[in-house]
């Protein structure tokens, strides 16, 4: 199933009400501020925030020109204007090898398992893979890793539960370069930016990381629960202070009819979206793609978009993920 197939499943809920609600509120005519009070309504209540939906429909008040126009018309500058809210989302590019992945987050976000569909992913790209077991505070945290190595049969480097997590992240480092590991995926222990311990604790798993190499990590992810909304937000804010994040990966998609959260999310971080959760198989991990996001979002089974296409986008029938380009 490609990316769209996937997503829908987590998304169709909110794409089919969206279209129809926006349809059943608006057919042609002039763009009313009462409509335009309604639609945004609409887009509260897929989990858009009301800073976005105001965005988005000042860019379709702007359009319109005080103008007739019609749903489809409309729905097209939704999509423009949300498209335009979204940071493209790069193709995967292995910087180094190995290219050293660091996921972090709160508690309970996803980033475990996603390491788990992470490894299965690459591995499947026929990469040689490792993980590190950096979360050496929680209990059962690294047993939890083990089992995930195991399942998807990758290399893991841990140490004893209560250790120094940059230690681990530094042998694991090492290991993987002694190995010609192509991917070193490194987990975390949960954390809120409150927790002053934690926050030390991973900027100093960062400066023992540089001791090898200053461009490490090559990939900082933050992990965060698409169903968790504006708190989301907050609680990511203090990473960005520690260590520069390159991508977002937004998990348990699936668990909500609102896919909509993934916009105020990438606007707030302004970085864009690299992975997105919709469940906790192996393969419940797709690539994200701005453009069928969008698409699924706003235009799916509209008959006909005005939406431009997007310079950025890639050509057709590949996705982000294909693209390997070996060092
Ligand atoms: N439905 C669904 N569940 C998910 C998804 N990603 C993770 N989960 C579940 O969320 C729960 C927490 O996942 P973990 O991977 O342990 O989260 P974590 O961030 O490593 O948690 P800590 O290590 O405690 O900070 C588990 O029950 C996962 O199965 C997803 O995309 N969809
Ligand atoms: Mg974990």
């Amino acid at each position: 199933m490609g990316f769209l197939g996937k997503i829908i499943k987590g998304l169709s809920k909110s794409r089919e009400s969206m279209i129809k609600e926006v349809k059943g509120v608006f057919g042609k005519g002039k763009l009313t501020d009462a409509v335009i009070e309604n639609i945004e309504e609409k887009l509260l209540a897929c989990d858009i925030s009301i800073d976005v939906a105001s965005a988005i429909m000042e860019h379709v008040r702007k359009e319109a020109k005080g103008e007739e126009i019609d749903s489809r018309q409309l729905l097209g500058w939704m999509a423009q204007a949300t498209r335009d809210l979204l940071p493209a989302t790069p193709a995967w590019v292995a910087k180094a090898k190995p290219h050293v992945i660091l996921m972090i987050g709160v508690n309970g976000a996803g980033k475990t398992t996603t390491i788990g569909k992470l490894a299965h992913h690459y591995k499947a790209k026929g990469l040689k893979v490792m993980v590190a077991a950096g979360d050496t505070f929680r209990a059962g945290a690294i047993a939890q890793l083990e089992r995930w190595a195991e399942r998807v049969e990758v290399e893991i480097v841990k140490h004893q539960e209560g250790s120094d997590a940059a230690s681990v992240a530094f042998d694991a480092y090492a290991s993987a370069k002694a190995r010609g590991t192509d991917v070193l995926i490194i987990d975390t222990a949960g954390r809120l930016q409150n927790k002053a311990h934690l926050m030390e604790e991973l900027r100093k798993l960062v400066r023992v990381l540089r001791k090898h190499d200053e461009s490490l990590p090559h990939e900082c992810l933050l992990v965060i629960d698409g169903n968790t909304g504006q708190n989301a937000i907050q609680q990511g804010q203090g990473f960005n202070s520690i260590v520069k994040l390159d991508g977002l990966v937004v998990t348990k998609l699936d668990g909500t009819a609102k896919g909509g959260a993934i916009i105020p999310i990438c606007r707030e971080f302004g970085i864009p979206v690299f992975w997105v959760g919709v469940g906790e198989d192996l393969d419940d991990l797709i690539r994200f793609d701005r453009e069928e996001y969008v698409q699924g979002l706003f235009l799916k089974d509209a008959e006909s978009t005005e939406l431009i296409p997007d310079p950025t986008a890639l050509p057709e029938g590949t996705s982000a993920s294909d693209f390997y380009l070996g060092v």
